[in-house]
């Protein structure tokens, strides 16, 4: 690969597991192809989310012959990433593959030994994936696993490009407005036990948030492009240390909008500016009322700030609170009184999860150490909601002092249990909102 101007495509991988896995574009992608183009390079993103696994391999000879391949990856969508890797290699054998994503980024090594790829990006890939793309420019092929090379300042990237793919192919909405994704920061500071964050940071240790300005300027953008109601995808939204400043800024722009963010956040005169600036909808991990429970998770601050869903419903946003069963001092007497307490909460709409045990966190590398053992280490098998609502649980767990155990079985009768005791509540696949 020489003077020759290179050629690349970014792909995304279907899954079969959720009901609909084509609800946005990978921001991901997007993000590093605008990063591409910004340095001289013609990129192409193709979307194969959405397919049926039946319609993948036809799908396949449709990707047109390049030089170099870029493909995301969830552990969930990791056996579809494997056919294409599989078809890519086959068909254009002298191609450069390249994978990144929550997956690869957690189990480099193991990665690149079992799909014939060139490389695997580790956490942020903008700027590495520039100097693959870079070196590869100038004859060398980079090979193994590739560390982030985190922007000193995330306004120094270029916004995702939102127009290499046809948008009207995406489904998410809020109050029934067709909705684009954008993100804030990158990373959080909390390190809950079960959580992917901690593998996404790429082990950061300090979380990165764009300046208010830029942040105001990619909703403009978006805008111009029809879009006035967006989703932030950041693990926390309302930690942004100029949250004050960003609400106030964000309130001129008339826009609705929907994050996630921790209950501790959201006090009352923060939930004031939330609802001022248009925001709708807060998803929140309440995870479980067991205060045992929630020590074992790095959450028990949690419990000292139930009030602060008062307010939020108060002001006229929703709160989805999200759940979890199978975590280590559940029983069936306490999922019932927990459960029940939990539905007594003020908030409208809920989901819940079992604990998995998503490569790269504690859970995963040390399932022992916290009583558990992992049964099924598929981890393409690891979805907390998947088609119809269902759950999968893939641990056993012994209590060390009672040796009560639980299968998963037991959860998966927690989970319908639950949902049971939650019957005056919303489940979020039924929203009004989004
Ligand atoms: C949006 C989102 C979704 C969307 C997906 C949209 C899409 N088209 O990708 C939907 C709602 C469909 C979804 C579904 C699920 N999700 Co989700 N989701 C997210 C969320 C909130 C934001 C993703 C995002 O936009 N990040 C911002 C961008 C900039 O970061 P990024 O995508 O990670 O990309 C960067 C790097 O990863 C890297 N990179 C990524 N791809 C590539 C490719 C190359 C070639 C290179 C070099 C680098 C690279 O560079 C990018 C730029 O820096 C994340 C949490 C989070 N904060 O990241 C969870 C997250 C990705 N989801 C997660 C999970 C568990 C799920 C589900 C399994 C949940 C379920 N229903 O059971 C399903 C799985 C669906 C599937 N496809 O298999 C986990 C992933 C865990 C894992 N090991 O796979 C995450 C990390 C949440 C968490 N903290 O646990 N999700
Ligand atoms: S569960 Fe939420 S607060 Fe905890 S590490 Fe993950 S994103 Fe952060």
């Amino acid at each position: 690969m020489g003077a020759r101007e290179l050629t690349i495509v970014l792909l995304s991988a279907p899954t079969d597991c959720v009901d609909d896995d084509r609800t946005e574009q990978s921001l991901g992608l997007a993000y590093i192809a605008s990063t591409l183009q910004a340095h001289g390079y013609s990129v192409e993103v193709i979307e194969l989310t959405g397919l049926r696994s039946s319609e993948l391999a036809t799908a396949l000879h449709r990707i047109p012959a390049v030089d170099v391949y870029g493909l995301t990856c969830y552990s969930t969508n990791y056996h579809s990433v494997r056919q294409i890797v599989t078809h890519l290699r086959s068909h254009h054998p002298g191609a450069y593959l390249c994978l990144g994503g929550p997956h690869p980024t957690a189990l480099p090594t193991a990665t690149l030994e079992d799909l014939q790829i060139d490389s695997v990006v580790v956490g942020d890939g903008e700027l590495a994936f520039l100097s693959i793309v870079d070196a590869l420019k100038r004859g060398r092929r980079i090979l193994g696993a590739v560390g982030a090379i985190a922007p000193n300042d995330l306004d120094d990237l270029p916004f995702p490009n939102r127009h290499l793919v046809d948008q009207k192919t995406f489904t998410r909405t809020l109050n029934h407005c067709r909705t684009l994704s954008l993100i804030s920061s990158r990373g959080c500071r909390h390190r809950c036990l079960h959580c992917n964050s901690v593998v996404m940071g790429g082990a950061r240790k300090r979380v990165k948030f764009r300046s208010t300005g830029n942040i105001i300027s990619e909703i403009r953008e978006l805008k111009k492009m029809g879009y006035g109601a967006l989703r932030f995808s950041d693990d926390n939204f309302a930690d942004n240390p100029d949250l004050a400043n960003l609400l106030s800024a964000i309130a001129k722009e008339d826009i609705l909008y929907r994050v996630f963010s921790r209950l501790e956040q959201l006090e009352p005169a923060t939930v004031q500016r939330l609802a001022d600036s248009g925001c709708k909808l807060i998803s929140v991990g309440l995870e479980s009322l067991n205060p045992k429970n929630l020590r074992f998770l790095g959450k028990a601050g949690m419990l000292h700030c139930l009030k602060n869903l008062e307010h939020t419903e108060r002001h006229g946003i929703t709160v989805r609170a999200s759940f979890m069963v199978g975590l280590p001092y559940d029983t069936d007497a306490s999922i019932q009184h927990f459960f029940e307490k939990a539905s007594r909460l003020p908030f409208t709409e809920y989901a819940i999860y079992a604990l998995l045990p998503y490569p790269g966190t504690p859970l995963w590398e040390n399932p022992e150490r916290y009583g558990y053992e992992i049964v099924d280490a598929d981890f393409t098998h690891y979805v907390q909601m998947g088609v119809g609502r269902q759950t999968a649980f893939v641990l056993k767990h012994t209590d060390p002092e009672t040796g009560f155990t639980f299968h998963p079985a037991d959860v998966l009768r927690w989970h319908c249990l639950a949902h049971d005791l939650f019957s005056s509540k919303r489940h979020m696949s039924n929203s009004q909102v989004g």
